[in-house]
């Protein structure tokens, strides 16, 4: 068992103060810090005060950082999601820590009130899912590991949980027929109250009496002008609800399910998984072909349903009115992490991420459009900056050739990092820090960044 010596453990790296920056060698301390203290038995929560549980794609990229300080943590934290993981394959967006009380998370353990994981404690997993980062992760962590055999057996235990993953959201997801996953909540997409979701969440009927049966504990924790508005979480309450009460099935959702996007973010990320699984399928002795035709189909069906040709970029679909939404936001970049994707659109894309739309050169690239007449530069996912999204674009300039606009985004991002300090993410203007202090991922991306050429 991987244990934080918490009574030898050194008193934190102060946060920068304010015009001061934290040199590289001092944030490096800071964010291995950041993640031991997050530290909990066997996996790592993404902040002790707001989020006291385990989630989904958070402990895909704390891994990716944990494979630069602590690699079998990562490959621990990686190890205890999947064993949340259902019958039907699906990755449940959050694992419940017994030991953490109802009152301190909602919805907690008690409202998702989800069917018993084989082997553990009953209904302590949500049953929504969140993006699929993890055969990403788990690919660097491997490509890190220096016990070559220790790490090729933990993808060996890996490698068919992960493919069930996949096989959960190209089959029972593919609620629109065309090859692409929908997602059936916004916390699905992890980006949770996206401009993206506007339109198909209005179908949504916002009952603010749930908010007096239910009490949100977010704004408790949190700067309430920074989190959802009250009406959004009423849907939210709404959309989980339908889906619990449906016993999580997935048949028929087209004909009762209220909101089904297909997130241009989610599918890239599904794709991308597929290049990652083809990577592992030869190192665990099995056949990679599939996974790159899957990843070519992917791809295919993103340019096909998700694209304006009119913007260059892509565009969450409604599949219950076929819409695409109008909302730029940064979901619509992610498909830039697809090794496939055509060059013309690839410059599209890159244009787009380099406009007054969005731009990198200051704080890294916004959640939302900075010229739109709703961007809000401090509330979650409607403007502020987040590294996670940008580690992905990151990589995907990188996977790309663009080498020189790949440097210009890991200086403005470790840039934010150092100035504000491991935050949960960042205003688009001035790049100070808001939300949780000391957030796992932003630490663990943090350490990835800066072991980067
Ligand atoms: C945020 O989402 C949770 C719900 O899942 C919340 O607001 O309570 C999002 O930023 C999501 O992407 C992230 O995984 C989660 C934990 O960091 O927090």
């Amino acid at each position: 068992m991987v244990r934080v010596n918490r009574a030898t453990h050194v008193p934190p790296t102060p946060a920068p103060q304010a015009g001061a920056a934290l040199t590289e060698a001092d944030l490096r301390q800071r964010a291995a810090e950041v993640l031991d203290a997050n530290w909990e038995r066997d996996h790592t929560v993404p902040s002790r005060a707001l989020y006291p549980h385990q989630w989904s794609w958070d402990a895909a990229f704390i891994a990716v950082g944990l494979a630069h300080h602590a690699p079998e943590r990562a490959w621990w934290d990686l190890r205890s999601l999947f064993a949340a993981q259902w019958a039907d394959g699906r990755v449940p967006h959050i694992v419940f820590d017994p030991n953490v009380s109802e009152r301190d998370y909602f919805p907690g353990p008690a409202f998702w009130d989800a069917p018993p994981v084989p082997g553990r404690l009953a209904g302590l997993t949500t049953g929504i899912v969140q993006p699929p980062v993890h055969a990403v992760a788990a690919w660097e962590v491997y490509r890190r590991a220096t016990d070559r055999p220790a790490a090729r057996a933990e993808l060996t235990w890996l490698y068919p949980r992960l493919v069930r993953q996949q096989e959960y959201l190209f089959g029972a997801r593919d609620v629109g027929g065309a090859g692409l996953a929908s997602i059936v909540h916004p916390w699905e997409s992890g980006l949770d109250n996206s401009p993206a979701w506007d339109r198909a969440l209005a179908a949504v009927p916002a009952d603010l009496s749930l908010l007096r049966r239910h009490r949100r504990q977010d704004t408790n924790v949190a700067d309430s002008s920074h989190r959802p508005t009250d009406t959004d979480y009423a849907r939210y309450i709404a959309l989980a609800a339908a889906y619990r009460d449906s016993g999580y099935a997935d048949a028929g959702l087209a004909q009762r399910h209220l909101f089904l996007v297909e997130c241009p973010a989610f599918n890239a990320i599904l794709g991308a998984a597929e290049h990652a699984l083809a990577d592992i399928a030869e190192v665990v002795g099995a056949d990679p072909a599939p996974h790159r035709d899957r990843a070519e189909h992917i791809t295919k069906a993103l340019l096909d349903r998700l694209l304006d040709p009119a913007t260059g970029m892509f565009h969450a679909r409604d599949v219950r009115t076929g819409e695409l939404t109008p909302a730029r936001c940064v979901s619509g970049l992610l498909p830039l992490i697809l090794p496939g994707l055509p060059e013309d659109r690839v410059a599209a894309l890159l244009a787009e991420a380099g406009s007054g739309r969005f731009g990198y050169a200051g704080p890294p690239v916004p959640s939302y459009d900075r010229t739109a007449p709703d961007f809000d530069r401090l509330r979650y996912w409607r403007g502020p900056v987040w590294i996670n999204v940008n580690w992905l674009l990151w990589r995907g300039l990188r996977t790309h050739g663009h080498a020189a606009a790949a440097g210009t985004l890991r200086t403005a991002m470790l840039d934010v990092i150092r100035r504000g300090g491991c935050y949960e993410y960042f205003d688009p203007i001035d790049g100070a820090g808001i939300g949780a202090a000391a957030f796992s991922w932003t630490a663990a991306l943090a350490l990835d960044l800066l072991a980067a050429d």
